[in-house]
């Protein structure tokens, strides 16, 4: 018998040999040889003697792939057959980085695969190279995901994450004269040997058209929603490899297709191209990653994007529970984490898909659906909050509003009953809101629904309660919880940073790969005289590795005996690049106006790397300056052996993870209060960086761990931000009270950096000086005195060992393997499956 799948899939009646997944040949090298030529032959089609470096690269990736399958199919069966709880991840962004070293890594393959390639007469580290990452991401968010779903991998918890296969991830960034120029990723242009299509499996999405709304004798009304177009949801697999354990989750993009290649009416009438047309309409859904990073654009297709990605999820998690799964039993089942609000309309859409589809009355389906969700904030811009225009929404999704109403509805009686007559609160609360113009605030939604709502820091989850989300703490106070962000070791310190891995494992063995909390051990030898030594040769051997990226990469001439001061994180004004950029000028017109000897200075070289969402003028006008003052401290000889500046263009995952091994100072240097957590802090102090920074974010929970001597703290805390806007702040009177600000913002200014136009930047000066919403001139003082504090730490090159190596040690907290425990612990109540 065959059995005919709901969406079409065939699923024959198994052969005896067949029973269990094909295992894998032996990792030899003369087995992968073996293997890998076959993939070159029968996949590429071509002899190992005419094959291309892109042929080669895809073969290994099939090799690789393929000593994985066994145990991702074996992974899929044991969940089915467990009936166990899933942790399925919505995410909007998954920022995945290179998947080859990853996944050599997660097999142990990587040796066996150097060898075998060698024998071929290939280079692994040039096939690595082959490789352009899926950049399906922004920054910080998509990261998390994708440090989270390894985690999950790795620590045996079945996990399924969801998102958009998008067509063209984050914009690959140039600079033309110094200003960034957006070129498309088209990251898919030479294949993708990672995903596996699933075309047959394909879901069908709805948009548009109206309800009907039918009321029966016994006043009982029933909705209908007639949908106006629809599109296909083709998912792609790719492995999510656990490290060394033989687990693989998977990750499944959604990719957008048209529901019939040619509208046949269309396609009768003779107007072919029309037909075609609306084909590309529809497969514009998945397109391209909208590149703002925490300023999201109320774009229809955005809409559009967040609905079409978790309908397929939803539908998808659903029908792979089987025939005769009693949606009851659905939290029991799955556990939805929220990634933001990107995502939220899963709240309406489960509840239409209870109530429309399977026949639950309201009730029923509202308590399977507040047990499903839970919601993680990942910001305190209120900006960056989403609110989705009505209008738009009830043209896009007319049944999704209608319930989301009804949500809201009911929601707002619970808060009459507990505040009776407060209508300022209700107003307040409620998810609908009337200003600028009538909208639904997905926040809120999010937060009704979930079963917890975590911010992503310490001080960020207290700052969502306090005071973003106070009325709803106030309302549920244990719904709140803060579940601090972590990074994946595997990743970010075994893969980036192989010299301090071998050190580390070298002095305390292997275990902290995935124990995190075991580089306490290292804490002792931060004290022995050989160990520091012998961490100074990895950072400098780390300073080469990067020097001969840059040099090919950008052209970049990187000095390795200088200090390595790192700013890398999207170019947003509230993390203030502007006033990394003060410090950089304000050392140089010292210098070149005689006010400080350049011998005397201490030989810097400062590394930005930022990509500004291009529609944000600001940021790109400080892209711009940033560049121009790299080229004049570059290119003069007053300060040459002292200062330089580096922005190389186009960060990426694949840059950082050469970047920061190679740093010696972390910037962590936002208006406190403004960045939820930052994720690059922890990926600087695990690779023994010493942090600057702000009692901002999580940058508070480093400082607590590796102590103050270790830690160069600056500014404002939160409180004095909020006293002085409430006070009323005057960056003028900073500017005209500090000579030493007055004197670099003047330079600026002049046209130093402009060859002697004044308007260039004078946006930028003149924002600093008479709005700066982020406060820079105000901790510019503090800053600059905890630079001078910097230097004088560094010169003391035992010392600062020292405290390097305390980071690492201290810092074990911020695995990511950590913060799936809270999760699990806090939120999920999910268990590892061995
Ligand atoms: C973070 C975003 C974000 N917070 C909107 N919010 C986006 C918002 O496409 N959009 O519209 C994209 C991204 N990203 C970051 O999340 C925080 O700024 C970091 O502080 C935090 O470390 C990171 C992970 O939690």
């Amino acid at each position: 018998a065959i059995g005919i799948h709901k969406r079409g899939v065939q699923f024959p009646q198994t052969h005896p040999l067949a029973l269990a997944p094909v295992t894998p040949p032996p990792p030899t090298v003369d087995g992968f040889v073996k293997e890998f030529l076959h993939e070159l032959n029968t996949d590429q089609g071509v002899a190992l003697s005419r094959s291309s470096i892109n042929d080669q690269y895809t073969a290994l990736a099939h090799t690789v792939r393929n000593y994985l399958t066994a145990r991702w199919l074996e992974t899929g069966r044991k969940q089915r057959e467990g009936h166990t709880k899933s942790v399925a991840y919505l995410s909007a962004e998954y920022l995945l980085g290179r998947q080859l070293g990853n996944n050599l890594l997660a097999a142990n393959l990587n040796d066996v695969a150097r060898k075998a390639l060698e024998s071929c007469g290939l280079s692994l580290d040039t096939l690595r190279a082959q490789e352009v990452e899926p950049g399906l991401g922004n920054g910080g968010l998509g990261r998390l995901a994708a440090c989270f779903i390894d985690s999950l991998a790795t620590m045996n918890v079945p996990c399924v994450g969801y998102g958009i296969r998008y067509e063209y991830g984050i914009f690959r960034q140039t600079f033309v004269n110094g200003e960034q120029v957006e070129q498309p990723d088209s990251w898919l242009a030479l294949g993708n040997p990672w995903e596996i299509a699933h075309p047959e499996a394909a879901v069908k999405v709805n948009f548009g058209g109206r309800v009907e709304t039918v009321t029966d004798e016994a006043g009982v009304a029933t909705s209908t929603w007639v949908p106006e177009w629809n599109v296909l949801g083709v998912p792609y697999n790719i492995m999510v490899p656990g490290y060394l354990n033989g687990r693989v989750n998977t990750l499944r993009l959604w990719s957008a297709q048209a529901t019939q290649a040619f509208d046949l009416s269309i396609f009768n009438a003779g107007d072919y191209a029309q037909a075609v047309r609306a084909q590309t309409f529809a497969e514009n859904i998945s397109k391209v990653l909208y590149p703002e990073d925490s300023t999201p654009q109320g774009k229809e297709l955005r809409l559009q994007q967040q609905y079409f990605f978790v309908a397929c999820s939803l539908r998808d998690f659903i029908d792979n529970q089987g025939e005769d799964f009693d949606l009851r039993d659905l939290p029991e089942r799955v556990i939805f984490q929220l990634n933001d609000t990107h995502p939220v309309i899963a709240v309406p859409e489960l509840m239409r898909i209870l109530i429309d589809e399977r026949g639950f009355d309201w009730n029923d389906a509202w308590a399977i659906t507040s047990k499903c969700f839970a919601y993680t904030c990942h910001t305190l811009l209120p900006e960056a909050l989403e609110v989705w225009s009505v209008e738009l929404l009830g043209r896009l999704l007319p049944r999704h509003l209608e319930i989301i109403y009804r949500i809201n509805t009911e929601f707002l009686e619970v808060v009459r009953e507990r505040w009776p007559d407060d209508y300022l609160r209700l107003g307040r609360m409620s998810i609908v809101t009337e200003y600028p113009e009538r909208g639904i605030r997905m926040a809120y939604l999010a937060t009704v629904a979930g079963i917890k709502v975590n911010g992503v820091a310490a001080l960020h989850s207290q700052l969502l309660r306090d005071k973003v989300l106070n009325d709803f703490a106030e309302l549920w106070p244990d719904k709140f919880i803060n579940v601090t962000n972590g990074v994946t070791p595997r990743r970010f310190m075994k893969l980036a940073n192989p010299h301090l891995s071998d050190l580390i494992t070298d002095t305390i063995g292997t275990g902290w790969v995935t124990d995190l909390e075991r580089l306490e051990e290292l804490a002792p030898y931060a004290d022995d005289a050989d160990f520091r030594a012998a961490f100074r040769e990895a950072k400098h051997a780390n300073k080469i590795r990067l020097r001969d990226r840059l040099r090919v990469r950008d052209g970049i001439e990187l000095p390795t005996d200088h200090m390595l001061d790192v700013m890398v994180k999207r170019l947003h004004e509230y993390k203030r690049q502007t006033l990394k950029l003060l410090h950089i000028v304000s050392l140089y017109e010292q210098i070149i106006s005689g006010k400080v000897d350049a011998a005397d200075v201490t030989p810097r070289t400062f590394v930005f790397g930022a990509k500004a969402a291009p529609g944000y003028r600001m940021a790109k006008n400080i892209i711009h300056l940033i560049n121009n003052v790299g080229e004049v401290v570059n290119n003069d000889p007053a300060v040459e052996g002292r200062l330089k500046v580096f922005f190389p263009a186009n960060y990426n995952v694949t840059l950082a993870e050469r970047l920061i091994p190679a740093a010696d100072l972390s910037e962590q240097i936002s208006l406190a209060g403004m960045e939820a957590s930052g994720t690059g802090n922890m990926k600087f102090a695990l690779n023994g960086a010493i942090t600057i920074g702000t009692d901002d974010g999580a940058n508070v929970e480093i400082r607590k761990l590796v102590g103050d001597d270790n830690f160069f703290l600056f500014g404002m805390d939160e409180p004095q931000v909020a006293a002085l806007g409430a006070k009323g702040y005057h960056p003028g009177e900073y500017y005209e009270s500090d000579p030493r600000l007055k004197a670099t913002l003047d330079l600026i200014a002049s046209g130093t950096f402009s060859n002697g136009d004044h308007q260039t930047f004078e946006p930028v000066v003149s924002n600093l000086v008479h709005n700066d919403r982020f406060m820079a001139l105000a901790d510019f003082t503090s800053y600059i005195e905890a630079q001078a504090k910097v230097d004088a730490a560094y010169a003391d090159t035992e010392a600062w060992t020292r405290s390097a190596i305390l980071n690492v040690a201290r810092c074990g907290f911020f695995s990511s393997d950590r913060s799936m425990k809270d999760y699990i612990k806090l939120i999920w109540g999910t268990n590892p499956v061995l």
